[in-house]
């Protein structure tokens, strides 16, 4: 029996935003995650006689227009495979989607490791990582737990992630500050094209990445909480600087967004370990403490009353179940 698929989604600390090849989504630079416990994809496929794809998310039918991206990377699939059986594809989120949390990070990695148990292909952690890629960029580090590093590469088998510390012993968790559940109306892939043709600053981004990226090793590595806190704020804030910066200006955030960054910036002050990071929607993200967690919460929650929060740690790589 075909068992299910699970992949948790991941946090970038050290964030990919824009692709030097769209097709292969191959990004300009290296990013670092940390993967979450809290919100995960299971994933089952089965073959099927019929003479198309059928997809199912959250036990619904999907038509043409709604599954298109995923017939689309199963053409691609197969293709690469040399596979031409179709696919019955079960599919349950546990990401609020489009809510600033990337569902496709483990929808993508959720269904590459499906159809690689489906088909047989017997890929490795590196190959399932490359086939997640062509999905969705975050998906290829959701096919490890804790500290992943995809390394941008510059050819489809040199743009994979690996994992830095997949089961860390370190005191990091993540209140997910859930301001609206509205899906984006700038899309991601979207978003990151237009960062990197109009935004004066991108070649700097560049730049920042590349070192950013290896502080954030070495504060793994000395398990430095407050410095993997202030470079992943850091690194947060000057992605969102692209997309203000670009042509025309577009931005994420909300008025609660800001309200959080404040609040947030406020606890520091009092000595209370907490940074942000946030992705590509109005949702922020703390990073906190074990300690710090319950008072980041409650101070949230006391200031800004309509937002709802949820708490994550870290997370595993792909599991079977
Ligand atoms: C990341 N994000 O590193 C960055 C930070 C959002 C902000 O990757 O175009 O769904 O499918 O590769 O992976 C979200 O974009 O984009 C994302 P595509 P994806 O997690």
């Amino acid at each position: 029996m075909t068992k299910t698929a699970r992949a948790y989604t991941n946090i970038a600390l050290i964030k990919y935003w824009g692709k030097k090849d769209k097709q292969l989504k191959l990004p300009y630079t290296n990013s670092l995650s940390l993967t979450l416990d809290r919100f995960y994809t299971d994933t089952k496929s089965e073959i099927t006689d019929s003479n198309q794809d059928e997809i199912h998310l959250n036990g619904k039918f999907l038509n043409d227009q709604q599954s298109m991206r995923i017939r689309n990377y199963l053409d691609v699939v197969r293709k690469n495979y040399n596979f031409s059986e179709h696919l019955s594809i079960n599919s349950v989120n546990h990401v609020p989607t489009s809510a600033g949390f990337a569902s496709s990070a483990s929808g993508f990695a959720a269904l590459a490791a499906s159809i690689n148990q489906t088909m047989n292909l017997n890929l490795d952690n590196k190959e399932l990582s490359i086939l997640a890629r062509k999905g969705s960029g975050s998906a290829t580090r959701s096919i490890y737990g804790g500290f992943v590093e995809w390394v941008s590469g510059d050819s489809n088998d040199t743009s994979f992630a690996v994992p830095i510390d997949e089961h860390p012993d370190i005191d990091l968790s993540l209140l997910s500050v859930v301001i609206s559940q509205d899906t984006k109306k700038v899309s991601s892939t979207s978003g990151m094209e237009s960062s990197v043709k109009t935004s004066p600053f991108y070649e700097n981004w560049v730049t920042l990445v590349s070192s950013e990226i290896n502080e954030i090793k070495q504060a793994i590595a000395k398990k430095d909480v407050e410095k993997i806190g202030e470079l992943s704020e850091h690194n947060a804030m000057s992605m969102h600087a692209l997309t203000l910066s670009a042509s025309p200006s577009f931005t994420y955030f909300v008025p609660e967004t800001l309200m959080v960054i404040q609040l947030v910036k406020e606890l520091r002050a009092k000595g209370i370990f907490a940074y942000v990071t946030i992705d590509a929607g109005p949702n922020v993200k703390v990073i906190c403490t074990k300690e710090s967690t319950p008072v980041v919460q409650k101070y949230i929650k006391d200031n800004l009353p309509t937002v709802t929060t949820v708490v994550a740690n870290i997370g595993n790589g792909i599991q079977y179940i």
